[in-house]
């Protein structure tokens, strides 16, 4: 069995390294983050994903992963570091830049770089010029001492990581034919959705394309919601009834689009080319608007409240999840803290400390039944399964501003408001 160097044990790094050690290869993880190595060396993680916690400390156990700040010689090096973008919206492959520069010393003629990492088109063969500039010794022609790079993007669901990593189809694409067949022949020790090939270009638009095509859909929806919310039409009874017909599939309306991936990567496409791209980047506008929408909707619903009191039911960008990477919810609660300072309570059952920037405006995390005790507006941001098992009649002569649409069972005496 070959060697495994992943770098980056993130959310798609630890994963993947994992599900390698326990197909039998024998993996030695990277990450500059010292705690969170320290603790995979023990056996245990970092971040929440389910049945993650039982694979990492198994492989830990037998050996076949083991964690370290520093990579070591490998026959295979994967890098799964984050791509975020800039201030101006323009692709930070500054991370990818150091992870390959982290390699450079170890790699040797023969082995394989695969970039896991959503890039921006031209990145794969970013990498190649960036291990060539600094190996005089490596080529990338037919010749002896010839390495081989590709790109295989993850596309793999939080929530569902452990499972999609193997089954999932995979878009595999090599800087050249020699390099995607060595790359195909690799996934499919371990995949058992299909294993695709095509080029490292085609690779890097095909993952920018999946998630712009999910977040323009979503655009949709939240347009939508828009829309019904000022003509008064239940936008959640809406969609329903429109994805009856045969040939339409409407996404969820919801508080924004959050997440390291559909909030950023169709940025990678607008900042490339600007005026191909006009749906796209207004997509994004509609995405990046709709928690500026909803703080405005609680506003405007406070005018005629004596004392508001705001329950903020979830932080994280989706369900289930304990992840707040650019999740909507946080970008609401701070917005509305700036109105209601000491009015603001928050629920987040998957967390058990607050991001250090609503703790620096002194919130604090309560429970749910305390939260909604105390408040007379119920703020659904994120639509956790518990929040769905929420007594109907904890809610009444209360306003509960839904964008998530969870609490829409009928019950009278609930003011409901669908955003
Ligand atoms: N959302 C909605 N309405 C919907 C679906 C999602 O508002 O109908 C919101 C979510 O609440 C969340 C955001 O969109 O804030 C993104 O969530 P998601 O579940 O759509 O996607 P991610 O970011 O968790 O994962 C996506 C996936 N891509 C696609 O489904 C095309 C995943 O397969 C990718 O691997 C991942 O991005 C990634 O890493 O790129």
């Amino acid at each position: 069995m070959k060697k495994i160097c992943v770098i980056g044990l993130g959310y798609i790094g630890l994963p993947t390294a994992s599900v390698l050690a326990s197909k039998g290869f024998q993996v030695h993880g990277v990450d500059v983050n010292k705690q969170a190595v320290e603790l995979i060396n023990k056996g245990k993680i970092h971040i929440y994903e389910p049945d993650l916690d039982t694979l990492v400390k198994e492989v830990v156990e037998n050996k076949k992963l083991v964690a370290a700040t520093v990579p070591e010689e490998a026959d295979i090096y994967i890098l799964a570091v984050p791509t975020p973008f800039k201030e101006n919206h323009k692709p930070d492959l500054t991370y990818v830049k150091q992870a390959t520069k982290a390699i450079v010393p170890y790699i040797k003629p023969g082995n394989l770089v695969i970039l896991e990492s959503t890039s921006p088109v031209g990145t794969t063969e970013k990498i190649a010029e960036w291990i060539l500039e600094e190996c005089n010794d490596l080529t990338v022609g037919n010749e002896e001492n010839r390495i081989y790079i590709s790109h295989c993007p993850e596309r793999v669901l939080p929530g569902h990581i452990l499972r999609e990593l193997v089954e999932n189809d995979r878009i595999i694409g090599g800087i050249d034919k020699e390099s995607t067949d060595k790359t195909v022949e690799f996934y499919k020790m371990f995949v058992t959705g299909k294993v695709l090939q095509t080029s490292s270009r085609t690779a890097e638009l095909a993952k920018l394309t999946e998630n712009s095509f999910r977040d323009v859909n979503i655009a949709f929806a939240n347009e939508l919601s828009m829309i019904c919310d000022t003509l008064g039409v239940n936008v959640w009874e809406l969609i329903d009834l429109a994805n009856h017909h045969p040939r339409v599939n409407i996404l969820q309306p919801g508080p924004g689009v959050g997440g390291h991936c559909i909030a950023v990567d169709p940025w990678f496409i607008v900042d490339a080319v600007p005026n191909q791209s006009p749906l796209i980047h207004t997509a994004r506008k509609i995405n990046d608007f709709k928690p500026h929408y909803v703080v405005n909707k609680v506003k405007e619903l406070t005018k005629n409240i004596d004392k508001p009191r705001i329950a903020c039911l979830g932080l994280s960008f989706k369900a289930n999840i304990d992840d707040l990477r650019e999740s909507p919810a946080v970008e609401i609660v701070k917005e509305l803290s700036y109105t209601f300072t000491e009015d603001l309570y928050i629920v987040e059952p998957h967390i058990n400390k607050l991001p250090s920037v609503l703790e620096e405006l002194n919130m604090h995390l309560l429970n749910v039944e305390q939260a909604i005790k105390d408040a007379n507006i119920i703020l659904v941001l994120v639509d956790h399964d518990c929040f769905k098992l929420i007594e109907k009649s904890s809610l009444a002569n209360k306003i509960v501003v839904d964008t998530r649409g969870i609490l829409l069972q009928e019950t009278n005496e609930i003011e409901k408001v669908l955003v």
